[in-house]
């Protein structure tokens, strides 16, 4: 009796992992997380990993890791869709409003959650070298509520 159902057990096994696509990598252990430099909407510096998905998909979902230098900062901004933050390692600094106010900041260490809503105008930066999950539907975009502040639109 039991022979038949683990040999059915392990043919469904192989029949799911046939049907992932052959180059999504599905788990990752820190050394292979794959980095690279981070798109130009937002300042230099900082680094990204893609883990799941396209962010820059018309849809779908997506899960990135960001890694930040001490002292990086990310004006003032909304996005069009919800963005879910972990904070993997280092300390997030987050405000929310129009102007950056040092003032006005948060620190989320390592092992904090938040996600931001579209209407919630915030800025970030980070304290440390820190490293934070961005999960959410495609595509990510940052709409600067001070368009100059757009990297993409500076040179
Ligand atoms: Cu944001």
């Amino acid at each position: 009796m039991r022979l038949p159902f683990l040999a059915v057990l392990a043919l469904s096994f192989t029949v799911s992992f046939a049907t992932q696509p052959a180059n999504a990598q599905n788990a990752f252990t820190p050394d292979q997380v794959k980095w690279g430099p981070a798109p130009p909407f937002i300042p230099a510096g900082a680094q990204i990993a893609v883990l799941e998905g396209n962010p820059m998909a018309e849809s779908g979902d997506y899960t990135i890791f960001l890694k930040m230098p001490d002292g990086y900062k990310v004006a003032p901004h909304t996005h069009p869709l919800r963005e879910n933050v972990t904070v993997i390692s280092g300390t997030l600094i987050v405000g929310m409003g129009d102007k950056w106010d040092d003032s006005k900041t948060m620190r989320f260490p390592a092992g904090s959650f938040a996600y931001l809503d579209p209407d919630m105008h915030h800025y970030a930066g980070a304290s440390g070298e820190t490293v934070i999950q961005i999960h959410g539907q495609s595509p990510v975009k940052f709409n600067y509520i001070n368009p100059a502040d757009d990297p993409s639109m500076k040179k």
